[in-house]
């Protein structure tokens, strides 16, 4: 048993690490008083962050139903969070470390020899190549206390300076247009925003597979509302939405600087918003002069009317919000596409009233913790590496010296896979995340992998596409056996708690940080984080004065009570209301207090359909049912029936006509670096000249193309050119 190993550090039996199971046993935050109730935690996969009750006998979790006192899904989940609970019995699950032997095979091995071998493994890296030979990526995925312990472990600790996270495939984009637009990284709205406006404009959000329960609270709204989706493809959104502007890939930002322009011509604009709340509002004026209704109908295909309506429309709404996701953030010109968005909404005074804003969706249940305290790309608490009185607030509250915070910022994910082809990364941690499956022209990245010295996967499954290439896996506990809180897409802290047991020998992640302190002799540092709510408190301390200011929440007991409390809620705060929004007030978070029109011209992407690969593809989520790399989803023998079981590629009947290709038939689909075999789906929800391919299955990302937003770093995940084959005529 886990709970008996008596860890040894340097030949000596040092301590009894963590494990005592008292200490971190079933029951332990705030669960009822009986065995056999029920306790409310946090859903785990998307960051809706539904509330869902866990029915429990003697202790230990039996089912669950969606909590019906919980703001967001107010009674209802989608099927992943109904069998969230059954993801977890799986005979794959990572129950002991394994160590790749001399066999070459991974072999289990006990805790302690797997922290000696991780230490003396990352630690000759170091010595060999120098501290910053070692990076991890990290994920949005675990609780933000677990990343703001590894963060602050890996960079203050292990003299780490370089570590991202899978939330640069996600949010990078939105994190830097806000941050640039408003002075900070900070979503604006809440949820009841979705009931409350009469105008909601889509743009790359396929809202109905990716967060039903949103759309769930969109069905509320009593408005009868105007619902536009902007998305090259019929989706299921765009089919329920009152309209759907069939858009070209890659043309968004084209779209809405007409539209800009076009409001500014009309003097359809609000003047007094502008002057008394932003900045820039006149170059960006003039900029747009040269986007006419011409020259977004060529790029974007769509009509003289479908374009004007929709600027019709931003113009007759009372309350307009706008909302998108990843069709916008994974582009080429992901940050200024999404600025054109948030600009559209200052330019109509369309913020801080409800019903409105410029609203990015997140995607992964903790994509903000990620954001705020993973310590990758800024400083615990949304600071900065790179501004000293940051440096030291920081140093102060941890105790830590200030020599220890690193004075530059990270490199981002896609400059650390560079970094190991150069060779100048050599030891590599990878938490929650699977990069072999999801990150971008996937064969280039197992080849590159391959160069490292030490590769380190910390899963809850043992055999992720990247755990098979790994030197030591890391067995992890899951959502459900572990406690902490995830930040929601609307600001919201929600508690998760541990309901069953880990299996095997499986650790929360939390506790391998501690173990790994320990052993690598700089657990000291750490002393003051026993367990995931000390690390909350520190984490209060640090938002303090910042605009995620959390200093006024009573702990893990008020998380709970509330059902959740969005940021900011500082010392003091006393407005205790169940959904708040921000810019109320009209005060963003630069020294001016005023927002920023930031624009720049289009441009085409670095690979477009030519003559040899004709078709653009385009990737995304496929069904409801299935979640990113499958490593959850699959496993539950309910959600497979909800999904096709055969990779599909989507693709318009008259294409599929030209080509001679039937339904259903298997074909190659090819771009310039991978050729991967899928079922021909023969819809008019694409249009003609593009395909489209579900993310979920492990070959797709062997077609996309390695382009990335020279701002965020976010890679264009929906942009590479294809061409489709017949098998025989190959
Ligand atoms: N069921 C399920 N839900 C999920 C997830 C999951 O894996 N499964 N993942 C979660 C995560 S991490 C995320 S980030 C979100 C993602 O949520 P979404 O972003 O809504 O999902 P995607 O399907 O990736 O992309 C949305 C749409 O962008 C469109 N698109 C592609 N290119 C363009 C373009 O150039 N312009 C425009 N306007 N649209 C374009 C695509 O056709 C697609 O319909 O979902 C979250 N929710
Ligand atoms: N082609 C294409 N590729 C894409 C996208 C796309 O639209 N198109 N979307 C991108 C986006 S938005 C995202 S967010 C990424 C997602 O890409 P990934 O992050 O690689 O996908 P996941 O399957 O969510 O990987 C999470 C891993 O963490 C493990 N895990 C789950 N919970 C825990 C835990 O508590 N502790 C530990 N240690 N492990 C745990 C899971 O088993 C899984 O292996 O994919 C990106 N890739
Ligand atoms: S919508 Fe998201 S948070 Fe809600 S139950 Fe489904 S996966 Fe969980
Ligand atoms: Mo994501």
């Amino acid at each position: 048993m886990v709970g008996d190993i008596i860890l040894a550090r340097d030949g000596h039996l040092t301590r009894q690490l963590l494990l005592e199971p008292a200490k971190f046993g079933l029951g332990k935050t705030r669960q009822s008083e009986s065995p056999d109730a029920t306790t409310t935690s946090v859903c785990g996969f998307c960051s809706t962050g539904c509330g869902l009750e866990i029915h429990l006998k003697e202790g230990r979790s039996v089912n669950l139903t969606p909590s019906t006192d919980w703001p967001v899904n107010l009674g209802m989940a989608c099927p992943k969070g109904w069998e969230a609970l059954n993801v977890l019995q799986s005979s794959d699950r990572a129950t002991r470390p394994l160590r790749r032997g001399a066999s070459g095979e991974l072999e289990p091995t006990s805790w302690d020899e797997a922290l000696h071998y991780f230490c003396q493994q990352m630690k000759g890296v170091q010595s060999r190549h120098g501290n910053d030979a070692v990076a991890f990526l990290s994920t949005g995925q675990i609780a933000t206390e677990e990343m703001a312990f590894l963060g602050s472990l890996a960079k203050f600790g292990m003299g780490m300076q370089h570590g991202d996270g899978n939330t640069r495939q996600c949010m990078a984009t939105a994190a830097t247009a806000y941050k640039e637009s408003f002075g900070f990284d900070a979503p604006p709205f809440s949820y009841a925003d979705f009931e409350e406006s009469d105008t909601l404009i889509f743009v790359g959000s396929n809202i109905c597979i990716a967060h039903p329960i949103l759309w769930e609270r969109v069905l509320r709204n009593r408005h009868q509302p105007e619902i536009i989706a902007i998305d090259p493809r019929l989706t299921e959104t765009a089919q329920a939405a009152t309209s759907h502007l069939k858009i070209q890939p890659k043309s968004d930002l084209t779209l809405l600087y007409a539209v800009a322009n076009y409001l500014i011509q009309k003097d359809w604009i609000d003047r007094e918003f502008i002057a008394a709340h932003t900045n820039d509002f006149e170059p960006f004026a003039q900029h747009v002069q040269s986007y006419t209704i011409e020259r977004a109908m060529e790029l974007t295909g769509l009509s003289e009317q479908a374009i004007v309506e929709l600027a019709e429309k931003i113009h007759r709404g009372q309350r307009v919000s706008f909302w998108w996701t990843m069709g916008v953030n994974q582009s080429h010109e992901g940050v200024r596409t999404a600025q054109a968005i948030i600009n559209l909404a200052l330019m109509t005074g369309n913020i801080g009233r409800p019903g409105t804003g410029a609203n990015s969706i997140t995607g992964q249940c903790n994509a903000m913790g990620s954001r705020l305290f993973s310590n990758t790309t800024n400083l615990l608490g949304g600071h900065s590496f790179t501004n000293e009185a940051d440096r030291q607030k920081v140093a102060g509250i941890l105790e830590i010296p200030i020599e220890r915070i690193p004075t530059e910022n990270s490199w981002a994910y896609d400059q650390i896979i560079e970094g190991i082809r150069q060779e100048k990364i050599k030891g590599l941690w990878v938490i929650a995340t699977n990069p072999a499956h999801s990150w971008i022209h996937q064969n280039d990245l197992q080849e590159i992998f391959q160069k490292l010295d030490f590769l380190v996967v910390q899963d809850m499954y043992s055999n992720t596409e990247t755990a098979q290439l790994a030197d030591l896996v890391l067995p992890a506990a899951a959502w459900g056996e572990k406690e902490g809180t995830f930040i929601n897409s609307e600001r919201r802290y929600g508690l998760h708690k541990k309901v069953s047991p880990a299996p095997g020998e499986a650790l929360a992640d939390f506790q391998i940080f501690r173990a790994v302190a320990d052993y690598w002799g700089c657990g000291e540092m750490f002393s003051k984080w026993t367990e995931p709510e000390r690390v909350f408190e520190t984490m209060q301390q640090l938002s303090e004065g910042q605009p995620c200011d959390i200093s006024g929440i009573a702990g893990y007991a008020e998380l709970d009570d509330r059902r959740g409390v969005q940021w900011p809620c500082a010392t003091g705060e006393t407005d205790r209301s169940v959904e708040r929004r921000l810019f109320e007030t009209g005060r963003f978070y630069h020294a001016d207090e005023k927002a920023k029109f930031i624009f720049e011209d289009s441009r085409r992407p670095g690979e477009t359909a030519d003559d040899e690969f004709p078709f653009v593809l385009l990737t995304g989520r496929g069904a409801a049912a299935q979640w990113h790399t499958q490593t959850r989803t699959a496993k539950s023998s309910v959600l497979r029936k909800l999904y096709p079981n055969v990779l599909q590629v989507d693709l318009h009947p008259a294409d599929a006509k030209a080509l001679g290709i039937a339904p259903h038939e298997l074909i190659h689909v090819e771009s310039r670096r991978g050729i991967v075999q899928a079922h021909a789906n023969l819809t008019a929800a694409v249009g003609r000249g593009q395909v489209f391919m579900p993310m979920h299955w492990d070959t797709v990302n062997q077609l996309t193309f390695a382009e990335f937003d020279p701002y965020s770093r976010q890679p264009s995940y929906k942009n590479a050119a294809v061409r489709l084959r017949r098998r025989q005529d190959v």
